[in-house]
Parts: structure tokens; C-alpha cells; sequence
């Protein structure tokens, strides 16, 4: 048994004029509230530091600059660092990233339990559009404000563990969990904001929450890895946004799931050792895989009939 508490640390809608304080004080209410439940280790949403500001057309680069944080910690955020380092509580966070030398990313670091960074993971599956599409009733610029995450999915040891890091529409990619898979992953983080409405085809609606679970719990026991994912909901600024926080065992089984749209801590006791059930049986993919026979997956980027 090697047991890893861990916490999906669920907000509600973060307002578009909400200070950057205001959310860190949020956050910091849900890292003691998971620390009171016990978690190592607690994954905040993505792009959890202020409204999903994607969701508007701004050709104001720097209106749209002043969403990023140039520094992690910084000074708007050194707070929550401190005290997770002061409860001795691992956590995940994302947030828009502005580098020095001008790169715009949507990235998520894993921090320690004495408050260092210890891993950074840039979203690799960038969604929407990059131009301005009036017909929508709320736009989904992410191709527009970020670059492509330049690194592969990666796996780092720590709390004990191999964890790996991925962030929303990631999460709906196979190749996501297969490469993490590959390297041992044994929790992955997520984040996400997801919006109910899906223009391009509205019969997706109704089904947000069905898909939300559906590639994580396959991902998961695909892999025998622990999924957890921390949502950003509710209605952000008119949005309807999907909530269902949750966590997802190597057998694929959703143990913890949110019940409400706000702010709210979902944990469970994981253990690690449960993955090798998984990938040491059904999924030993050095017995079971035929790479000779997928060369396709990465010589092909579209469908070639
Ligand atoms: N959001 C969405 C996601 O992949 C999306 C994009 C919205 C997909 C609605 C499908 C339906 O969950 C982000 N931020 O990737």
C-alpha cells in the first residue's frame, strides 16, 4: 500500500473583474479546507487565477496581457505558496504564462510540499478558434492567446509517486494518457474549464458531463493510472460551465465526484500500488503493445483514407 491523499479543489465562477488577491484567497480556503481532509497533494483548475477570459474577442494585446502572470510565484500569488508550505501541502496550479521573452502558454506547475516548484506543464491540445466568430453566443479564443506547449507530456517522481500533469482538452486525446502511460504515470493532474454549450454541435450539450467522465475513465484504466480533475464551473460571467470535480481509479471507477457548481473540495485515499493491477495484467504494454503496427498515430496528423 502506498497511499497518496489527494484533493480536487473545485471553484465557482472567478468574475472578470474579480482581483487576482480576492482568488488567492479562494484558493487558500480550499487548500486548508483540503488539508483539513488530509491531502498531500491538491489540484486547482485550469487557468484558475481569474475568469476564462477566452470566452471574449480583445485585439488589445495588452488587455489581454494583463490576464498572465509574468512570474510563479509572484507577488499575487507568493501567499498561497506560503501557506501550503506552512500546512506541508503539495498542490497543482494553473495559470496563464507570459515568459520573458514574450511566449503565451496555459500552463499548470506542480509545487511541492515545501512550497517549491517541482514540475511545469504547458498545454499541449490547444481548443477553439483564433478569430472572431460573431455568430457564437461566447467565443473560444485559447488559439488565439496561447501558444501549443512545445514539451511532451512528462512524468516526474514525486510525493512518492509518478505523477504527470494535463490540462482540459488534453484530457480528451488518448495520446495524452498513452504517453504518460508509457513513462509509468501513476496520478495525472488536470484542470479544466469547460464550457456546457459547444457551438459547433449543440447536441454535444447535453452530453458535457457524460464526456467529461467518459475520457478520463478510459484514459485512466487504459493506463492504471489515477486521474484527478478540478474544475472551474457554474456560470462564469453568462457561461454555463461544467462542474463534476472528480477523481478516477486505475480501474477506471470515478470514487470522489462534486456535487455542487462552486467552490468545493473533493478527496480520496489513493493507492498507488492499486495501478500495478492494470499494468502488470491487462495493460503490461512491454508484453501486449504492437508499436510496429501503430506508426500511423504519430506519422499522421489527419486522416489519410
Ligand atoms: N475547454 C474545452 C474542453 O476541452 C471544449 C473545450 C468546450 C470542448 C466545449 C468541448 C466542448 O473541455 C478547454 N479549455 O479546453
Amino acid at each position: 500500500m502506498r497511499e497518496l491523499t489527494v484533493a480536487a479543489a473545485q471553484m465557482g465562477p472567478v468574475a472578470r473583474d474579480e482581483p487576482r488577491a480576492h482568488v488567492v484567497g479562494r484558493l487558500t480556503k480550499l487548500l486548508r479546507a483540503a488539508h483539513a481532509r488530509g491531502a498531500d497533494l491538491v489540484v486547482f483548475p485550469e487557468l484558475a487565477l481569474t475568469t476564462f477570459f477566452p470566452r471574449w474577442w480583445e485585439d488589445d494585446q495588452a488587455a489581454v496581457d494583463a490576464w498572465f502572470e509574468t512570474e510563479m510565484p509572484g507577488p499575487q500569488t507568493q501567499a498561497l505558496f506560503d501557506e501550503a508550505a506552512s500546512l506541508g501541502v503539495a498542490f497543482c496550479l494553473g495559470y496563464a504564462e507570459l515568459t520573458p521573452d514574450g511566449h503565451h502558454y496555459n500552463t499548470q506547475v506542480l509545487v511541492g510540499k515545501d512550497g517549491r516548484r517541482l514540475a511545469r506543464f504547458r498545454k499541449v491540445h490547444i481548443p477553439g478558434h483564433d478569430s472572431n466568430e460573431p455568430w457564437r453566443p461566447f467565443q473560444h479564443l485559447e488559439r488565439r492567446y496561447f501558444e501549443p506547449g512545445p514539451d511532451e507530456f512528462g512524468v516526474w517522481d514525486a510525493l512518492g509517486a509518478r505523477v504527470g500533469m494535463m490540462i482540459c482538452n488534453d484530457r480528451r486525446w488518448p495520446e495524452t494518457y498513452r504517453v504518460m502511460g508509457l513513462q509509468g504515470v501513476e496520478l495525472i493532474c488536470c484542470g479544466y474549464n469547460t464550457p456546457v454549450h459547444y457551438a459547433p454541435d449543440p447536441s454535444q450539450d447535453v452530453l458535457a458531463g457524460f464526456h467529461n467522465q467518459l475520457v478520463m475513465q478510459a484514459g485512466a484504466y487504459q493506463n492504471g493510472t489515477w486521474v484527478v480533475a478540478a474544475a472551474k464551473g457554474g456560470v462564469e460571467e453568462g457561461v454555463d460551465s461544467l462542474s463534476q470535480s472528480c477523481i478516477v481509479a486505475p480501474s477506471g471507477q470515478v470514487v470522489a465526484q462534486a456535487y455542487t457548481q462552486d467552490d468545493e473540495v473533493v478527496a480520496a485515499a489513493c493507492d498507488l500500488e492499486w495501478c500495478k493491477r492494470y499494468k502488470g495484467t491487462l495493460f503490461d504494454f512491454d508484453r501486449y503493445r504492437r508499436p510496429e503496427l501503430y506508426t500511423r498515430i504519430t506519422a499522421q496528423k489527419g486522416v489519410q483514407p
